[in-house]
């Protein structure tokens, strides 16, 4: 009879070739490694790495950074104020958003998590509009769904989905389905080292791995997931090197470098965009923040650590670096993010003053045809609100 199978295994069985034994040595030294491009005091410590870019877009990239530090400060404020439900904390992490954004291209998707303030701006998200988000207002471009978890379709941004990790496979959907439609277009997925223990992490990361989907898993390590420290996390050295089982690189980067994150990032795009594709890039980063801003990190790790932390921070190693090419003096640096305060403290002024969303606002944009029962409860709802009306009573925004 004839097969209609196409593929076939090696047999009889044989030891792997030499040619992967020496591949698979070069990429457990990245997996296991750290790439840098500058130290903690902004001095270069490998050339080779550095990206090619003129120095407006250095000055670009870091006022990325300094738009991420004040909006994160502002939505911490306001959360303090009553008027922001809840908010997840950036600071410390700003090079691995910014650093990963800004070498992609437009048409490519972000995937995120809920902590990427510095990848959304980069994309084109505005103060205004994550604020328009944070605060519910008239113009929350996802109409109030959720709490605070960012996205837009006007720039590639998929929003965060509030299970830990659930982006990752739908990210390789995406990457396939750009594949197979043949558009030229990448896929990142952003997520914490907390999501690397969802099967969610297997399942996307084995599959791109085989069918060599184009997109890059960018796992922000910043030491904790909530109250769990790396080392309850995994007992593999590094994040990275889970990458290798799937057949994929993976990449241990220094996440509080943008320069050594940018270089890492773009080369991990080129490689998906000239189809040979997925890397799995490991930030090494730390949140100096609370998880949330309804945690409590004094209960489960100690002061110390996060003032040793506070030594490797992204922006003033960046500042050093810039000072000292001569292409931002700290001055300028300093000013600059005096001047951002500024303008944003003006946005939040603008946008607390805006109404909220109308209150039937659940009712709307989940289906293009509301469905017969939600309908009903719809009708009902209206009615309610009459009754209220006639009774005087206020219902809150
Ligand atoms: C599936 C799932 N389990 C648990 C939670 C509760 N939860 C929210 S954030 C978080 C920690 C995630 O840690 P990590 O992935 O390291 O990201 P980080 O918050 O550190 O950026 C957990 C357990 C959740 N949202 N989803
Ligand atoms: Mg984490």
């Amino acid at each position: 009879m004839e097969s209609h199978v196409s593929e076939k295994v090696d047999l009889p069985f044989k030891p792997l070739p030499p040619e992967v034994l020496e591949e698979y040595s070069g990429r457990l030294r990245e997996a296991l490694g750290l790439k840098r491009v500058i130290d903690e005091e902004g001095r270069v410590v490998d050339e080779g790495l550095m990206p090619k870019l003129p120095p407006s877009e250095m000055r670009e990239i870091y006022e990325y950074m300094v738009r991420a530090r004040v909006i994160d400060s502002w939505l911490l404020k306001l959360q303090r104020m009553g008027r922001v439900a809840l908010h997840a904390p950036n600071k410390g992490q700003e090079a691995t958003a910014v650093g990963t954004a800004k070498p992609m291209k437009p048409q490519d998707w972000l995937f995120p998590s809920y902590r990427e303030l510095g990848a959304y701006l980069v994309r084109g998200m505005s103060e205004e509009e994550i604020l328009d988000r944070a605060l519910n207002t008239i113009d929350d471009p996802l109409k109030g769904s959720d709490f605070a978890i960012y996205g837009n379709r006007k720039y590639n941004i998929v929003p965060a989905p509030v299970p830990v990790g659930n982006q990752i496979p739908l990210a390789t959907g995406a990457a396939m389905a750009a594949k197979i439609l043949g558009h030229d277009t990448v896929v990142v997925a952003m997520f914490g080292d907390g999501a690397s223990s969802r099967g969610d992490f297997h399942a996307g990361l084995n599959f791109a791995g085989v069918f060599k989907a184009p997109v890059v898993f960018v796992l922000q390590n910043n030491q904790w997931a909530i109250s769990v420290p790396v080392k309850r996390q995994t007992a593999a050295p590094s994040f990275a090197i889970k990458a290798l089982a799937y057949g994929i690189p993976g990449v241990r980067v220094d996440g509080n470098d943008v320069l050594a994150v940018y270089s890492v990032v773009s080369e991990a795009l080129e490689r998906a965009r000239r189809g040979e594709g997925p890397t799995l890039v490991e930030a090494v980063t730390y949140r100096l923040g609370p998880h949330t801003t309804a945690d409590d990190p004094g209960r489960y790790r100690s002061e110390e650590e996060v003032k040793i932390a506070e030594r490797y921070e992204p922006l003033k190693r960046f500042r050093k670096f810039l000072d000292s090419q001569g292409i931002l003096t700290e001055k300028e640096a300093l000013q600059m993010e005096e001047e951002w305060n500024a303008r944003v403290e003006d946005i939040v002024k603008r946008v607390l003053e805006k109404p909220g969303l109308p209150k039937d606002v659940f009712f709307h944009n989940v289906y293009e045809r509301r469905p017969w029962h939600l309908e009903e409860e719809y009708e009902e709802f209206k009615e309610s609100l009459k009754v209220a009306e006639e009774l005087g009573l206020e219902l809150e925004e």
